[in-house]
């Protein structure tokens, strides 16, 4: 068994939820996260169109992901200390591979971790990831804090979405038809977590390259 009292459920075709997957570890992780920030902080960004995120967001590993003006993309030097992004913690990664292999994907390793910061009122409307150069690799969320309604959709931008309560320690591997789906989660309600206060984090572990 990889994870002890984990639930595994397919929210979609190529989408598996691994309910409650991190478990014990939300501490070490939430732990780096705040490592990570220390060094390349979260910063409010804006779409290619203008409009500012209501997320605030950092990276870590080789590249990390960049959103301003001029687009979308993955870079190796943070734009806003100058520096390179920092390491991908081990235990982000080695966490990571066995959340793959749990879904079916044997040696994921991700050269990418985009941590999203949720404050109340904070939102992400329906998008697709598509920054990315391989879509066959999936992409792993892992959920800390406050809970979200996360919205799953079809490969179209119409068309029914599942609807589904991401808590504190879920994870979900979206790989094959799923890995291309449009997704967004609803607004963060007003709230206190004992490990992260007010807030909700959401890593999502990428191959970028
Ligand atoms: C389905 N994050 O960072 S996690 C994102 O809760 C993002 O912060 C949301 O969407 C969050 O891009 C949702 C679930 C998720 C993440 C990536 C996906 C679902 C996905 C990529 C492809 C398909
Ligand atoms: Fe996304």
């Amino acid at each position: 068994m990889l994870f002890a009292n984990s639930e595994v459920t397919e929210l979609a075709p190529g989408a598996v939820l691994l309910r409650g997957a991190v478990g014990a570890d939300d501490g070490r992780f939430l732990a780096e996260i705040h490592r990570v920030a220390s060094i390349s902080p979260f910063r409010s960004v804006v779409t290619p169109g203008g409009k500012p995120m209501s997320v605030e967001i950092t990276s870590c590993g080789d590249v990390g992901w960049v959103a301003d003006r001029r687009g979308y993309r993955y870079e190796a030097i943070d734009p806003a200390t100058g520096s390179p992004w920092p390491p991908m913690p081990d235990v982000f990664q080695e966490f990571a591979t066995r959340a793959a292999a749990m879904a079916g994907y044997e040696k994921y390793v991700p050269d990418t971790c985009l941590i999203n910061r949720y404050s109340v009122g904070s939102k992400m409307g329906m998008h697709q990831d598509r920054d990315e150069q391989d879509f066959s690799r999936p992409i792993i969320s892992v959920s800390l804090g406050l809970p979200i309604n996360f919205k799953f959709g079809g490969l179209s931008r119409a068309g029914e979405a599942v609807k589904v309560q991401l808590v504190h320690g879920d994870v979900v591997v979206f790989g094959g038809p799923a890995r291309l789906a449009f997704h967004g989660v609803g607004t963060l309600r007003k709230g206190k977590h004992p490990l992260t206060d007010a807030m909700r984090y959401n890593l999502t572990f990428r191959v970028a390259l």
